[in-house]
């Protein structure tokens, strides 16, 4: 799964798409460098980011799935009305951080689309989650939230066969917290959907590479280890910014697990 966000602040590629135009050009590339999927959002979550109006965010996502007909998308959003505009253009997946709980009619929204969801965990909500984030075991708790989101969805109409996980790496969990739940992701994976994990150039990787702050941009090399870690222990979608490196080292990792060069 690619990721284009067309935002002034997201922390790695904010600004950089915020026209209609490039955030289209930026989609190509990436279904071209292997993506299956592209996530386009309109609205950042990352750490102390402010909320945006449903005006200003589906001014900034609807001109990009309007020129984008036919290919294959996702929309990054928590708004019921930025969903359906998105899903009548052909999105084919809502990707809601919020798992949910942000809007009531999200998840009517997406089964009568007859959409693919991925329900995140997150703790507390962008502008506060980093404050503190507190938990007794984190995987655990991960695993319950998830699974009870999961009957949640399918009570509401969206088919489990239409639903994936995510344990939502940097919401409102410490560095180390990361990195537990990549190292027990089998425990997410256990709840039988396919896992999404989102490594790719956040504070946690940053850190590793000795960043004290987390402030830095993480190196695409650095994303691409934990995403092979991530695979190894049985995530199947893996949210990036460069898409071509993540696909390159993935499909090697893959052939080593199957022990044949053709899947
Ligand atoms: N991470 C971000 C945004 N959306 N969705 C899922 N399912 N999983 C993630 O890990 C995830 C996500 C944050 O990354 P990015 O989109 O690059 O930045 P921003 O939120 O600042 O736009």
């Amino acid at each position: 799964m690619g990721v284009v966000n067309v935002t002034p602040d997201s922390f790695s590629d904010g600004g950089r798409h915020a026209d209609p135009v490039s955030a289209t050009e930026a989609v190509d590339r990436l279904l071209a460098e292997g993506a299956a999927i592209v996530d386009v959002g309109g609205e950042s979550t990352r750490p102390g980011a402010a909320a945006v109006t449903l005006e200003d965010e589906l001014a900034r996502v609807l001109p990009v799935f309007e020129r984008l007909s036919g290919r294959s998308l996702s929309i990054d959003t928590a708004k019921a009305d930025v969903a359906r505009r998105a899903l009548v253009l052909g999105a084919e997946m809502v990707n809601d951080v919020t798992a949910l709980r942000g809007d009531p009619e999200l998840a009517g929204a997406v089964a009568d689309a007859g959409a693919y969801l991925c329900l995140m965990h997150m703790q507390g909500e962008p502008r506060t989650m980093q404050i503190a984030p507190s938990y007794d075991d984190v995987v655990s708790e991960v695993v319950a939230f998830l699974d009870e989101r999961l009957a949640f969805a399918v009570a509401e109409g969206v088919p489990e066969e239409r639903i994936c996980l995510d344990p939502g790496i940097g919401f409102g969990k410490t560095p180390d917290q990361n990195l537990e739940l990549v190292r027990r992701l089998d425990a997410v994976v256990a709840l039988g959907r396919p896992v999404l994990v989102g490594l790719s150039r956040k504070s946690t990787i940053a850190r590793v590479l000795g960043d004290p702050s987390g402030r830095r941009v993480a190196s695409d090399p650095a994303s691409v280890g934990a995403a092979v870690a991530a695979f190894d222990r049985g995530a199947s979608i893996f949210r990036v910014h460069d898409v071509r490196i993540h696909v390159e080292a993935l499909a090697a990792a893959a052939a080593v697990e199957r022990g044949s060069v053709t899947a």
